[in-house]
């Protein structure tokens, strides 16, 4: 395991050729600072009262994507992944209209990039925590493009924007990636691990010493992972926003839309042998199901 510290960039009005040629060759790119001490506890708070609506009205789902209810430390309920945040949060959605998020878009060209606030699973909370009650506390191996070919479209590059909110230093856990994997081929974006089961720590991955207001920025396509806290508690907690900004025809959810099918599938199977890209079959044959963390039930 590599302790990425040597390359932090900071964010200035625009990227310099130096970032650009970084995210490029490795798929990731980590700025510190991004936002103030000040604001992450504002967000929090946001993130706070948009969780205190949804207990209020009982929502289990928004815009078709479930959320994922857990324990806290105390036992007492939280959400451990919300959907669309900012269609709650006058503020988060805000924050979104950024200008400095117009120049991270440069990251997608040649494809024109926007923030995907009401689209995919818009504004995306996650929040780790390790006790015994809490099932949310890593992320096996994946990469975030499969979930286009469930939605039926092809893959299109995308980046997903994560903002940390809590401290983790690389001996906390926290975000592992495999740098350089956004440009592998069609195979390996399917099956150089398999997805959400694995969680085993790979030689050439690297980890990052995060502060709260940092911002992560990577490929849709690069494989990476959540470790699990070494502390149990409060020590544990580790809360990102993913800011998802995206390509392609403009595809907006509502309060009607249908819960994506890698949300629900008792199994996909994905036979890469039966045709040119790779067959994806749903089904529900008896096997022992996995159900990865966020929702994802995956199995080939
Ligand atoms: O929590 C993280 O940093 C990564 C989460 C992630 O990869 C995902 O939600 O797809
Ligand atoms: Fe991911």
């Amino acid at each position: 395991m590599n302790h990425y510290q040597h390359q932090t960039f900071q964010f200035d009005k625009s990227l310099s050729q130096q970032q650009l040629n970084f995210f490029r060759k490795h798929g990731f790119i980590h700025f510190k600072n991004f936002i103030a001490g000040e604001t992450v506890k504002k967000f929090i708070k946001e993130i706070e009262a948009v969780q205190a609506q949804h207990f209020r009205n009982n929502t289990k789902i928004v815009n078709g994507i479930p959320l994922k209810y857990g324990k806290d430390i105390n036992g007492s309920d939280i959400i451990q992944r919300f959907a669309f945040t900012s269609q709650y949060s006058e503020c988060l959605s805000r924050f979104l209209k950024d200008e400095r998020f117009d120049e991270l878009l440069k990251l997608l060209a040649p494809f024109d990039g926007r923030v995907g606030e009401n689209e995919k699973d818009g504004l995306v909370v996650n929040h780790y925590i390790n006790t015994t009650e809490s099932s949310f506390n890593k992320m096996g191996w994946h990469t975030d493009s499969p979930r286009d070919l469930f939605l039926g479209s092809k893959i299109l590059p995308m980046l997903n924007v994560g903002l940390h909110l809590d401290d983790c230093p690389f001996e906390n856990g926290g975000l592992r990636v495999l740098p350089g994997t956004h440009t592998q081929n069609f195979f390996n974006l399917l099956f150089r691990k398999k997805y959400f089961i694995d969680n085993n720590s790979d030689k050439q991955e690297v980890g990052f010493d995060i502060e709260a207001g940092d911002l992560t920025i990577h490929d849709g396509r690069l494989w990476h992972r959540v470790q699990q806290s070494p502390h149990t508690g409060e020590k544990s907690r580790r809360r990102v926003m993913y800011i998802p900004i995206i390509t392609g025809a403009y595809k907006p959810k509502h309060a009607n839309s249908s819960t994506p099918f890698y949300h629900k599938l008792a199994q996909i199977k994905l036979n890469p042998l039966k045709s040119k890209l790779v067959r994806l079959t749903f089904g529900n044959k008896k096997e022992t199901l996995v159900e990865p963390p966020d929702g994802f039930i995956l199995k080939y």
